[in-house]
């Protein structure tokens, strides 16, 4: 390999690494069900590849047998009764294994899907996945309005505890997949479902949306923070306060640009006048290490790029452009930069 080459590698091989891409791979499971998953990955791969090496196999032995020479005219064949009857037989074995083995492996598909569904959870987190063009709204259902939690794109959940999610969808058919937990999920308008799982290995998985659903699709993925279950009641405390009081000149005054503008009518910040549903909720979104569903890195740069013109990171988003003056828009981002 020359220079060039090699260093292209390494470039590649770095940036793999860089994006974690093991973090958003059936090869890596974290949770029994991607096991399974991962289980039938490899079963089918071996099948097909025993079938590949087969059939490159009986070509290249046909292709020898077969070659005439180009100066003599192709031979005239008598027919052949016996070698006739053994062709039809041949064809007739492999009609035969294919059928049987397509036939295995969807028995095997059958009870591997079974296997992912078996719902067998105590004392399991229940959390609330809700699918909106182009991002994810997360809750923490609880009998108790103040003790449910509410935050977007950023799922956090307990190791070793079991999951169990309920998925709605507010527009479109959504299709909630983090290939290292589970097998995909859609998310329909109007119609709720569930389903669980459970994470062994603490991490940061990544998830992104695997049914086309508008212009942004590619533009709405998600992270899956497992967590020690301490963390993770940490975590969820934090984020059950309200927000938190500004405690610079700055902030106060970004506080009050958020209240005298537009985003109240689209966003909560629990603890203010702020109460409106239709974008994720800003009460804790400094705790998030990303936003507008895994489109931008949460620092105040990306912040203040996406609140001034949203369109232009992702045409089509429900969130309007707000031409706000340097001021306001640097106090804005520092306000919410504060809500930890
Ligand atoms: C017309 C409704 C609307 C208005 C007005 C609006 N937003 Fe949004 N906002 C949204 C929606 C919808 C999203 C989610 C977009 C996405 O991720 O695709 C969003 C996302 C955000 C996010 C990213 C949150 C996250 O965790 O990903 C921030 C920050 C934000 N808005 C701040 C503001 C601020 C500040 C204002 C006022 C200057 C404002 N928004 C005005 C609808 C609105
Ligand atoms: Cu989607």
């Amino acid at each position: 390999m020359n220079v060039v080459g090699n260093s292209a590698l390494h470039m590649l091989l770095a940036q793999a690494a860089v994006l974690h891409l093991d973090r958003h791979s059936i090869l890596h499971p974290a949770a029994p069900q991607a096991g399974h998953i991962e289980w039938l990955y490899w079963f089918i791969f071996w099948i097909l590849l025993a079938v590949f090496v087969l059939m490159i196999g009986a070509f290249s032995r046909a292709a020898g047998k077969t070659r005439v020479a180009v100066s003599h005219p192709l031979p005239v064949m008598e027919k052949d009764e016996i070698a006739d009857r053994r062709a039809g037989w041949g064809v007739g074995l492999a009609t035969g294994i294919t059928v049987i083995t397509l036939f295995v492996v969807l028995v095997f598909s059958v009870i591997t899907g079974k296997r992912v569904e078996g719902l067998t959870s105590k004392d399991p987190v229940t959390i609330q996945i809700t699918g909106h063009q182009w991002w994810w709204e997360v809750t923490y259902p609880n009998p108790q309005a103040d003790q449910t939690v509410t935050t977007a794109n950023e799922i956090h959940v307990p190791v070793g505890t079991p999951v169990v999610v309920l998925t709605s969808s507010k527009d479109v058919i959504h299709s909630f997949w983090a290939p290292n937990i589970t097998g995909k999920r859609d998310l329909l308008p109007g119609y709720s479902s569930a389903f669980w799982f459970e994470i062994e290995k603490p991490g940061i998985y990544h998830g992104q949306c695997a049914e086309f659903c508008g212009l942004q699709h590619a533009h709405m993925g998600f992270s899956i923070v497992a967590e020690p279950v301490d963390e993770f009641k940490a975590w969820e405390q934090q984020q059950l306060k309200i927000a938190a009081e500004p405690s610079t000149s700055e902030a106060v005054r970004g506080r009050e640009v958020f209240l005298t503008h537009a985003c109240l009518m689209c966003h909560t910040i629990r603890g203010t006048d702020a109460g409106s549903r239709l974008g994720p909720d800003l009460t804790h979104v400094a705790s998030r290490n990303m936003i507008a569903a895994e489109t931008l890195p949460n620092t105040a740069g990306a912040l203040a790029g996406w609140i001034v013109d949203p369109q232009r990171i992702k045409p089509g988003t429900a969130m309007s452009p707000n031409p706000l003056a340097p001021d306001d828009l640097q106090a804005v981002v520092a306000y919410l930069q504060s809500l930890h």
